[in-house]
Order: C-alpha cells, then structure tokens, then sequence
C-alpha cells in the first residue's frame, strides 16, 4: 500500500478536513480528491509549460520534506498509468473514472468535477473511461484503487501517527500534551495554546490560566496572567493593586466549524497560486484539525503567522476582553469543533477546565451557526433537529453549565445563521480548483457535492430556493427556541445570567457591503460555507458592539490600571 501514499496523504488530509465527512456515493471523497488533484496538475502543466513529468515532480517538491519520498514513490508506482492519462489531457472526470475512484452506481446521477474548458459535454465518463483505458491499455491493477479506505490509508507508517491524532482531536478535543491535567498545555498545537491560554507551569495543577491567586500571586504567577509580586511603595500585592477589584473573566466558546474557524488555504488548491511554501505549515494546521482558533473571530489573538496559508485581519472577543481588563490576559478556552451540533455541544462543554470556587467567573458564548439544520442529503425538514429537540438538547447543556460555571459568570446564546443568503452570493463564481481554466463555479461544486453525497450542507448549498428557504425557517425556529429558553429560564441558574444576541444576517451584511467590502468576501474561498478571516474579525467587532450595548455587565468594566499593568509586565509573558 506504499506506494499509494502520494494520494493517500492528500486524500487523507481532506477526509479529516471536511467537518464530519463520509464517504458519500459514486465515490464520495475518494473522488472529489482525485478530480481536485488531476485538475490542478493539468491546470499547473498549462500554466507553467511543463511536462507532466516535470508537474509531478514539482508537486511533490511542494509537500513537506518528510512527506517527499511517499509521493515519488507514488508517482514511481502509479506513474505509468496516471502520466500517460495526464498527457492524454483528458477530462479529470474522465481520468478518475478510468482510475476506477470515481464511479457511476447504479440509479444514481453522474457526478461531475472540475473540467477543463470544452469538456462538459462528457455525458458517459464511465464509457469514455473505458475507452480510454483500452487506448491506453492501463493495468488492470488500476482497479485495485477503488478499495482504498481510511482504514488502510492510516496503516501506512507516518500516516498511522497522523490518524491517530486526528482520531484523537476528533473525538476528545482535550490537550493531547498537558503533564499536569489541568486542561492548559504549553504546546501551540493538539488542542494546546491555538485553544486555551498557555499554561505557565505544567507541573502545577492548580496553576493555569482563569484562576483565583493564590496568595495574591506575591511570589509566582499562578493565573498565568503574568501579574505577580509585590509593589515595594504600597506593600500590596499587585494582582490585588490592579487586579483586585476588576472583575476578571474568561472567555469561552461553545461551537461549531464557523466558531473554531474552519479554512483550507486556496494556495493547496489553486494552480495559478500553489508554491512551495503552500504547505509548509501542513503539520501544524493538521494538529488543530484545519481550524484556525487563534485567529478565531471568539479567541483569536496575535498576528498571522502563517500568510501563505491564510490571509486577513484578526480580531476577537479575547483580544478585546483582554485590552478591556489586562487582567484577563491568557484567559480563553476555544471549546469548538468541527461538526458540532446541539447534540454534541454537552460533549464539548464537558471539556471545559473551570472550577467554581477556585476560577475565575467566565463568559460563555453559545454559537451553534447551523449544523442542526445541515444534512449531507436531502430528504425533508425532518432530518434536521426538531424546535423540541434544540430545546432539550441546549437546556441539558445549560444545566450541566449550572452545576459546572464559576458564580457571576454570563451565557449568551447565539442566534443560528442564515447560510440561505449564501448561493445568491457565490453559485456564479469561478471556484479556485478552476481559476485558470476559468470552468467550475460554486454552483457546480454545490451540485457535485450534493452528487457524491458528501455536501456540507444540502439544505442551504442547493439550487432549489425552496429547499433552502425550508432550511431557513427551521433555523429560524430554533433560533426562537434559544430566545425563549432566556426569556423562560433567565433566573433559572444561580451561577450565571443568561442573555441571547441576535446576530442579524441583513444587518451584519449590510455593515460589511458599507465598509467597502464585497459579499462574497464573506465566505472562505475553498467551501463558501464557512467565513474568511476577514468575516471572523468583523464578527467579533459586531459581536462585542452588540454586547457591550446590550450588556456590558458581561464583560465587565474597564480596568483603570491597564496603562500601568503594560508598564510593570509589558506583553504578560505572551501567549
Ligand atoms: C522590591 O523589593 C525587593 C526585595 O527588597 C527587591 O528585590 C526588588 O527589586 C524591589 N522591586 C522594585 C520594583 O523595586
Ligand atoms: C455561589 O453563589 C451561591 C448563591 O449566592 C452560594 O450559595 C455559593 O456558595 C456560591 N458558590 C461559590 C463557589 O462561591
Ligand atoms: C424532551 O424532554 C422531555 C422531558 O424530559 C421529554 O418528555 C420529551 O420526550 C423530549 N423530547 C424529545 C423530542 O426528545
Ligand atoms: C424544489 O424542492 C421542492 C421540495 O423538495 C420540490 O417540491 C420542487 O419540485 C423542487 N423544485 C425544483 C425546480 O426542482
Ligand atoms: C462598532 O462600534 C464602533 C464604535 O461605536 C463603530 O465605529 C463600528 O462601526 C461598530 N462596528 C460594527 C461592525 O458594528
Ligand atoms: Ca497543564
Ligand atoms: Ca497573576
């Protein structure tokens, strides 16, 4: 199976990548990779003038140094068949069919990827393949790709360890490196600092971000806030001196793939921009399950390290939180992940590292953006999540919330999106998989996602304005739910108030398209579904608007000793 592993990783990379994939039909994911991949080597040799042969090599010399030798391998391996396809210029369709990744099953439509200028016209791409097999006379070993599987993509040495994590993340989403179990690590990755404020002592439980000090922090930082010691002039403590009456808090995030910050970058993707620094950062944006939480429109901080990979301003919650009381420096927890709906957001809060009594107060948002109404097929409003269920499921969260948050914490619900507004802003746009040829829009990608069965969201990523506005309403519906559960149940929890935020799509739209931005900027480039960097940060401009307006005792007041704590403790000991 070795020799399969230039594909294999890729393949890999995108199964873990797209938020609770399957494997879908007529190939499923298996195929979309496939055509992405023959589109952008095709695309590359045209634009660089390279032979296939060159292509590949360059391709290859663009993954990471430790991924290299598998995909010569590869290439060594497959080579014959896939050069002579790619040479054979040939509809990628067409050449993943002949692969056999891609397959028409029987009742079912033929689905149709990226494809070069000219071609759509392929009615039969399992006919032509045929034809074309035999032309070429390819192996009939070929065929043996059509069984690969995740199972035996992750019992390649190398890609085991990756599965492993991924396996890990998706399933735990606690720090996989945190000596002390406290829920704080000191490594970026792994559910680690990109998450939750870096630890300063991993040997210490009962130092981490959020907590109380102890002894007034006169001798060791046990907030990893890096406040300590004692002011000789006063004989005070200075976390009582500046700290002291500040009402700290922390910030936490309940959510999905929008809150944790989902992104592919355009550069693995797109042939006119791909280079070899594209996927330099490949590990690490594995490690943190292609989410982006520190530049996370809930928790981001600090600046973009990595600008071949992702673009755009940062702004948060956090950073604003943390610039209103220095104190609160370090203080987030991105509890967010991939898939995460109503059912699985008890699972996630389970995760929270927060003690009453010995942490700090927290304020907690609650922002599932849609995948309660999201499917990967369509078959009617009933597969979406009930008014009733979103009411059970968010009120056994709210009470777990209630045995678990420190006192004088503050819950704010969020309003569900309205991903309905989506398809009028982006079907007609060339997708990046097609940039140079100028050929796939997002209404096609909509389309092929929804053939093999491997959509995002078929409610709101549908041509059928009927179907999405069905998808619209029920979120609607269970936005009235969230809403009502605050106004039934506001004084139902002692330890915390609860407060819902409508986070109004006509509204933030407009603000956006005034502040000379176009709407399709909005969205991220490769899924359209999820938002850009730029959208991330305007967000939490909005967000926080909305909340100090409506109410401020959720963050808390300035802290008129800010100036000073930048004096004493310059950065705070970073992040
Ligand atoms: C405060 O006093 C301690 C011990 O006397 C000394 O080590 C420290 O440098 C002093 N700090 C400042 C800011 O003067
Ligand atoms: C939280 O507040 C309640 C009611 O005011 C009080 O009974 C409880 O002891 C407090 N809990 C903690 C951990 O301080
Ligand atoms: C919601 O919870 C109530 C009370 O526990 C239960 O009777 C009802 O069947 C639940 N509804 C759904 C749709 O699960
Ligand atoms: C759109 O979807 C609705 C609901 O499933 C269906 O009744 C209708 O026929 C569809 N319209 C088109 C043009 O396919
Ligand atoms: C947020 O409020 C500031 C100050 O009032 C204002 O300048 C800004 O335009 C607002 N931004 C958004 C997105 O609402
Ligand atoms: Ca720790
Ligand atoms: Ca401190």
């Amino acid at each position: 199976m070795k020799s399969i592993a230039g594909w294999v990783l890729p393949a890999l990379l995108l199964f873990a990548a797209i938020p609770d994939s399957k494997q879908g039909a007529n190939g499923g994911n298996n195929c979309l990779v496939c055509t992405y991949i023959v589109a952008l080597l095709e695309q590359l040799t045209e634009i660089r003038q390279t032979s296939v042969i060159e292509t590949l090599d360059q391709f290859c010399s663009y993954l990471p140094v430790d991924v290299q030798p598998m995909c010569h391998t590869a290439i060594k391996a497959l080579g014959p068949a896939v050069i002579k396809l790619l040479i054979a210029r040939e509809d990628p369709n067409v050449i993943c069919h002949a692969l056999k990744i891609c397959y028409t099953e029987p009742g079912q439509p033929v689905c149709r990827g990226p494809a070069p200028p000219g071609s759509s016209g392929v009615k039969d791409p399992d006919f032509k393949a045929k034809v074309l097999a035999a032309r070429l006379s390819l192996s009939p070993a070929i065929g043996q790709l059509s069984h690969l599987n995740v199972l035996t993509f992750c019992q390649i040495p190398g890609v085991r360890e990756l599965c492993y994590w991924i396996h890990r993340f998706s399933d735990q989403h606690e720090p996989v490196k945190d000596d002390d179990q406290d829920g704080f690590s000191t490594m970026f990755g792994m559910r680690g600092t990109a998450w939750r404020g870096k630890d300063c002592s991993d040997q210490a439980p009962d130092i981490h971000p959020g907590a109380i000090p102890q002894n007034g922090d006169r001798e060791v930082d046990s907030n990893c806030n890096g406040i300590f010691g004692v002011n000789n002039l006063t004989q005070q403590n200075y976390e009582d001196e500046l700290c002291g009456s500040s009402q700290p808090r922390g910030v936490v995030v309940l959510g999905d793939s929008i809150s944790a910050h989902f992104h592919l970058p355009r550069q693995w993707f797109d042939a006119t921009l791909i280079s070899k620094d594209s996927f330099k950062n490949l590990l690490t944006i594995l490690e943190n399950e292609f989410d982006w939480p520190s530049m996370s429109t809930m928790t981001g901080y600090g600046e973009n390290l990595w600008p071949e990979a992702i673009t755009g301003a940062v702004d948060s919650i956090y950073k604003r939180l943390r610039e209103r009381n220095r104190c609160n420096h370090r203080d987030y927890q991105n509890l967010a992940a991939n898939g995460v709906s109503s059912w699985k957001v008890m699972k996630a809060a389970k995760t929270l590292s927060r003690h009453a009594g010995k942490d700090q107060p927290l304020l907690v948002y609650f922002a599932l953006a849609g995948n309660d109404v999201c499917t990967s097929r369509w078959n009617s409003v009933d597969d979406m999540t009930s008014p009733e269920e979103m009411y059970n499921n968010t009120m056994a969260t709210l009470d777990l919330l209630g045995q678990t948050l420190p006192n004088n914490s503050h819950v704010i619900l969020v309003s569900l999106l309205d991903g309905g507004v989506i398809y009028d802003i982006m079907a007609t746009r060339v997708h990046p998989a097609t940039t140079y040829w100028g050929t796939f829009t997002y209404g096609d990608l909509y389309q092929y996602y929804e053939c093999l069965q491997m959509t995002l969201c078929v409610g709101w990523l549908n041509a059928n304005k009927t179907i999405r506005d069905m998808t619209s309403k029920r979120a609607e519906q269970l936005t009235a739910v969230l809403q009502k559960i605050v106004q039934v149940h506001k004084g139902r929890y002692p330890n915390f108030q609860m407060h819902f935020l409508e986070f109004n799509h006509h509204e933030v739209l407009k603000k956006w398209l005034d502040s000379g931005r176009e709407a399709w900027e909005m969205m991220d480039a490769i899924d359209s579904f999820h938002t850009s960097q730029d959208f991330q940060a305007f967000s939490a401009e909005h967000i926080w608007n909305q909340t100090l307006a409506s109410f401020p005792q959720a963050l808390g007041p300035v802290n008129p000793h800010n100036d000073r704590i930048v004096q004493l403790f310059g950065q705070q000991g970073g992040h």
